[in-house]
């Protein structure tokens, strides 16, 4: 299983997570961080981020950077810095919170003007992610209404429960398999068991036990 990981180094993914305070941003990155193999979470103003390993099919080896932002309100110059050289964005919204749903077109246009107002930026692969799906019972927004989103904006579209973590794993991987463009076969899509393979590598500063990571930069890390 191991025999190339010498030979390739990882690609690097770097995923931000916005939506509204307590749709679940905190909790969907805890909640990948910490199924496999513990976690590694790390406070940097405001900023959480972690590193995740997973291997894609073709063994595509893949470090994952999850980046959370903290408590605090994410403005205009907070943003920039924030979403600076992301590959994914995920809008998460609470199925039993209609604002929260509401607001994601905001928080896209704002990423897009961002991004485009840069001249060599990329922009981002966008996913909407439906959180809260173990509330069924409460749901407020209407799957129909999801699919149009997902449709008029042309993103991927993932449900998700960060509490029972049912697909959280599956989204991360099947957006960085987009990004990455690497085909997930049907029993990929299908499962919703985790990953073949993750490890939460060190943090940047920290050595690792066996090679540091060539493309670990502590810059990527450092909002101020
Ligand atoms: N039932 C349920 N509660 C959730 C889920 N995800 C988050 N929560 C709760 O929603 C609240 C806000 O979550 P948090 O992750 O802090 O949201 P954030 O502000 O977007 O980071 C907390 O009380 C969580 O326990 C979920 O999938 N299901
Ligand atoms: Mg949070």
């Amino acid at each position: 299983m191991s025999d190339s990981e010498e030979e390739s180094p990882d690609k690097q993914v770097k995923i931000v997570i916005l939506g509204d305070g307590a749709s679940g941003k905190t909790s969907i990155s805890t909640r990948y961080s910490g199924e496999s193999f513990g976690k590694l979470y790390k406070q940097t103003v405001g900023v959480d981020f972690f590193l995740k390993r997973i291997v894609l099919p073709n063994n595509v080896h893949v470090t994952i950077q999850v980046w959370d932002i903290g408590g605090q309100t994410l403005g205009g110059e907070m943003l920039d810095k924030y979403i600076y050289g992301a590959n994914g964005v995920l809008l998460v919204y609470d199925i039993t919170n209609a604002n929260s749903f509401e607001n994601l077109s905001d928080w896209k246009v704002q990423v897009e003007k961002l991004i485009s107002s840069k001249r060599d930026a990329k922009m981002p692969h966008f996913a909407l992610v439906a959180n809260k799906v173990d509330l069924e019972h409460l749901r407020v927004v209407k799957p129909d209404k999801h699919m149009q989103f997902v449709k008029d904006h042309k993103m991927s579209s993932h449900f998700v429960s960060a509490k029972t973590g049912d697909s959280v794993n599956l989204c991360f991987k099947r957006i960085a398999a987009e990004i990455l463009n690497v085909k997930l076969s049907k029993a990929d899509l299908d499962s919703s068991q985790p990953v073949v393979k993750a490890e939460i590598v060190p943090s940047v500063g920290v050595r690792g036990p066996s090679r540091p990571l060539s493309s670990q930069r502590s810059s990527l890390c450092t909002i101020q």
